[in-house]
């Protein structure tokens, strides 16, 4: 259910190939979202942006080397257009993704799920002329320690993110209960059959009815596979005071 006083979000993706955003935004909970209209996606395809007759977009970098390099004219032109749809928007982050960027947690997405949206610049060959990060690109963001072919699927990671935190979009307790919204991993999830084929079965405690067991039991796992794969989490939410007694007793007995 949309909540109508809510402002919606915007995000303004200047991008070489827009077509590839489509195909996503057009199923699941970011279709939801973008439908009901908490989450407003508008593509700015950036060879529009490219007056001279070739319709450059890139060029030979300055110093020589391989590759690439997006030229900032037709940028600055896109970013002009954007900033004149939003004028009096201060503080609307402009994100460009690049490995050296903050690398993108929960957190990040919560901060940025909280509006107004932002502006999204998706490099593509080698890299943007410099002078257009340092003049507009107020957040740079890295998915990890890798290298990508451009930014438009870092960017729909981060739109994919950020929908699905929209109120109404997923049913309501859904993402405060999951991984990483008390900074743990999630324990295993099981469904029907209650015994597959060649005998395998389901934990007894969630067919028992016990909640308050079921719930003690999805703790405890959640607080294993943590402190045995995340052991830094564990130590990040111990920290931040969301580990209780019965928690840390939990965790003692492993010898965790
Ligand atoms: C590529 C690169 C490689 C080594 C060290 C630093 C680097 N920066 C970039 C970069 O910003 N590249 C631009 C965007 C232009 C070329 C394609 N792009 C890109 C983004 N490749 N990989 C990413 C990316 C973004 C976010 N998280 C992981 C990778």
């Amino acid at each position: 259910m949309a909540q109508p006083n809510l402002p919606a979000m915007r995000f303004d993706v200047i991008t070489l190939f827009p077509e590839l955003f489509a195909p996503h935004l057009a199923h699941g909970i970011t279709r939801r979202a973008f439908e009901t209209g908490l989450v407003d996606v508008r593509l700015w395809p950036l060879r529009e942006h490219a007056l001279d007759a070739y319709r450059r977009v890139d060029d030979r970098p300055f110093g020589g080397g391989p590759g690439m390099v997006m030229l900032a004219e037709p940028l600055e032109r896109a970013l002009a257009v954007v900033r004149s749809e939003r004028v009096g928007e201060v503080g609307l982050p402009v994100i460009h993704f690049t490995p050296g960027g903050r690398r993108l947690d929960q957190a990040l997405v919560q901060d940025i799920a909280r509006g107004p949206g932002a502006v999204l610049l998706c490099g593509r060959y080698e890299g943007v002329d410099q002078r257009v990060v340092d003049r507009h690109v107020t957040l740079e963001i890295s998915l990890g320690d890798y290298v990508l072919s451009g930014g438009e699927l870092p960017a729909l990671v981060l739109l994919d993110a950020v929908a699905r935190l929209q109120p109404g979009v997923l049913h309501p307790p859904s993402h405060e209960q999951e991984s990483f919204a008390d900074g743990l991993l999630e324990g295993p999830s099981y469904t029907r059959p209650e015994v597959l084929p060649d005998g395998t079965a389901v934990p007894a405690v969630l067919l028992s009815g016990h909640h308050g067991e079921i719930a003690r039991w999805r703790r405890e796992r959640s607080l294993e596979l943590t402190a045995r794969r995340r052991p830094d989490l564990l130590v990040a939410a111990r920290e931040a005071g969301r580990l209780s007694d019965a928690d840390e007793r939990f965790l003692a007995r492993l010898g965790l």
